[in-house]
């Protein structure tokens, strides 16, 4: 969909909605910046947001079949019963307000609203593979990494542990929580605007420690996925998310 085209759809969603809440404020800036497929206004449903590059783009440290296995039917079959879950609930509410909620909603709802946020975000915060040069942090992100974590090494040494510890399936985040940036992990599906999470803030980086996002290619050796994860980020994303913080 067109900018212009997303932008009336969530210009007359919000005029629909009149009275406008924090949160959706909060949702209209990240929006602007990750591409959620068509959000939950009035009387519509979710969508799969279009990958923003080829299936192969990522080779060959992510391969083709398992970005095309994970988008067209993992995150596909999170849209669907995130869709079928609310079906006849009359649901006016976008992605990031469900989750915001989470606590007042079934485990179905949760593992699949989580599990739609959480591929969108994951998709456009990786880039194609390009050289085999690093492909390290830079601006604002990179100047705060420092300050946080004492230097980039410190901080992808405590990520790639946060990755590697989480036990079984889920994700490893650096999240914005008071103005601090922090890693954490959370099992599943779930994120850290889940208002009942083991973490809490605004996501800047996302990885999927799922089996499903590494398997075919290396089994299980988890930490040769994370370390090769590492070029492909897309710091320029996680810049414009930063700065919306
Ligand atoms: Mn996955």
């Amino acid at each position: 969909m067109s900018t212009g085209r997303r932008n009336f759809l969530k210009q007359s969603t919000l005029f629909a909605l009149g009275t406008l809440a924090k949160s959706a404020i909060a949702n209209e800036s990240i929006e602007q910046l990750i591409d959620f497929g068509t959000n939950a206004g009035i009387g519509t449903s979710f969508s799969l947001p279009a990958l923003p590059y080829p299936y192969a783009a990522l080779e060959p440290l992510i391969d083709k079949q398992t970005m095309e296995i994970h988008h067209t039917r993992h995150h596909q079959a999170y849209v669907d019963n995130l869709n079928k879950a609310l079906e006849g609930k009359n649901n006016t509410r976008t992605l990031e307000e469900i989750l915001n909620n989470i606590s007042k909603e079934d485990k179905t709802v949760r593992n699949n609203a989580g599990g739609h946020y959480n591929h969108s975000l994951f998709w456009q915060l990786m880039k194609p593979f390009t050289a085999a040069k690093d492909n390290l942090p830079f601006g604002k992100i990179a100047e705060t990494l420092n300050t946080t974590f004492g230097d980039f090494e410190s901080f992808k040494k405590q990520f790639t542990d946060a990755g590697l510890k989480r036990f079984g399936s889920g994700w490893a985040w650096l999240y914005v929580e008071n103005k601090q940036l922090k890693i954490g992990s959370t099992p599943n599906q779930d994120n850290p605007l889940m208002d009942n999470a083991e973490i809490k803030g605004l996501p800047l980086l996302a990885l999927d420690v799922w089996e499903h996002a590494y398997y075919l290619k290396y089994q299980n050796k988890r930490a040769d996925y994370i370390n090769n994860w590492w070029q492909l980020i897309n710091w320029e994303k996680v810049n414009e998310l930063f700065a919306k913080n």
